[in-house]
């Protein structure tokens, strides 16, 4: 059988106040042609399709509509939550999404209530596909119980609580079916993004690798947004964002996996490139270096890093030369204090603000009279011209 895997579709995220919707949406349209042009067996959502866990109408309207033209081409949708979806709201629709041949898992289920879905391929081939969406350390004990049916020692950790329930959704893999398993979570030695959610991506909530059973053909993860393989007792894989969420992604290629299983060999992997997003670009440079960039960096979004000191009406300057730059900063070995000292700032001495604000430029390396005069138009404003 073959299936796509893909997560962290973060739909709804915005970058530095820019929507990236229109993106989003073709990123997903691509992924929708990819599963119909290759007639695959399944889809595995692996968590976080959405931003936030109250998305905007627009957001959910993507969401469904991507949902609905997957199963549309005739293959098994199964979506878990990830950390930033919400997911009593995935459950409540799951008898919605259910009735479209989509299977939405928002929160850990029993075996025998969903924790576990079978189907029959188009080859024929029996498929068992374990599903563990996101388990906060909080919830973690809740759902050891509620899976494995016997209270959970409250001094277990978080890693054997997920053993548990792994071992519980997999102790019913057969040797004549393709076993999968799905989780949203983070596995020890994987490498980060740059646009995951640190605090719940630390230490205490990251499993090992040995959590996953020997007898899966194929670990289907997301969280980390990065594609990777986890060194691990069976195929274990990132399939990584399907778009860079972050600047701090902005280096490696989105992809989303094409896998072929079956019950005797082991799974081959694809890497599909996603190429509809926008590419993001960090550009460093003085104000005439980055103008030569000016032309070259087509739909780029971009940061750039101003190697030089701030003056006056610099971000405009860099608009101008470069109209996709979403955040101007200088480079920090340019902001700091050059002069080495802070002028002593009222000590004995009356200064106006006006005076205190000059002081603070030149410890900033800034000299620019129309700062200045500006400084004190909005100090006179504020002032009532006192
Ligand atoms: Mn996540």
């Amino acid at each position: 059988m073959r299936f796509l895997h893909t997560a962290d579709w973060h739909v709804g995220k915005t970058l530095k106040g820019h929507s990236r919707l229109d993106e989003q949406e073709r990123v997903l349209r691509e992924i929708v042609r990819l599963v119909r042009a290759q007639e695959l067996d399944a889809v595995l959502v692996a968590g976080d399709l959405y931003e936030s866990a109250a998305p905007s109408a627009a957001a959910q309207k993507l969401v469904v509509r991507t949902l609905m033209a997957l199963a549309d081409t005739g293959a098994e949708v199964i979506v878990i939550a990830g950390n930033h979806d919400h997911a009593a709201t995935l459950d409540a629709y799951r008898p919605f999404a259910g009735a479209a041949g989509i299977t939405l898992v928002g929160a850990v289920r029993p075996v025998d209530q969903g924790g576990v879905i079978e189907f029959v391929a188009r080859t024929g081939e029996r498929v068992t596909v374990a599903v563990l969406p996101f388990v906060s350390t909080r919830y973690a004990v809740r759902a050891a119980e509620l899976v494995t049916n016997t209270p959970a020692e409250h001094t277990s950790a978080y890693d054997q609580q997920l053993r548990d329930i792994l071992g519980l959704l997999t102790s019913g893999f057969r040797t004549d079916a393709v076993n999968l398993v799905m989780a949203h979570l983070t596995v020890l030695n994987g490498t980060f993004g740059g646009g995951e959610r640190s605090a719940q991506s630390i230490f205490e909530y990251a499993v090992p690798a040995t959590v996953f059973p020997l007898d899966a053909h194929y670990v289907a993860l997301g969280h980390l947004h990065r594609r990777q393989v986890i060194a691990a007792p069976c195929p274990v894989y990132y399939s990584g964002a399907p778009l860079a969420v972050d600047f701090g992604e902005q280096e490696y290629e989105p992809v989303v996996c094409l896998v072929e299983a079956t019950p005797t060999t082991p799974a081959r992997v694809t890497d599909i490139p996603i190429t509809t997003a926008r590419r993001l670009r960090t550009l460093r440079g003085t104000i005439d270096e980055l103008g030569t960039f000016a032309g070259t960096v087509g739909d780029d979004l971009l940061r750039v890093w101003v190697r030089e000191p701030a003056h006056a009406g610099l971000r405009d300057e860099v608009i101008d030369l470069l109209p996709n730059a979403l955040e101007v900063r200088i480079d920090p070995e340019f902001a700091t204090a050059v002069t080495g000292s802070r002028p002593t700032i009222g000590v004995g001495i009356e200064r106006t603000p006006l005076e205190l604000f000059g002081e603070y430029c030149a410890t900033r390396n800034t000299d620019d009279p129309r700062l200045n005069a500006l400084f004190a138009r909005l100090h006179d404003r504020v002032t009532g011209g006192a």
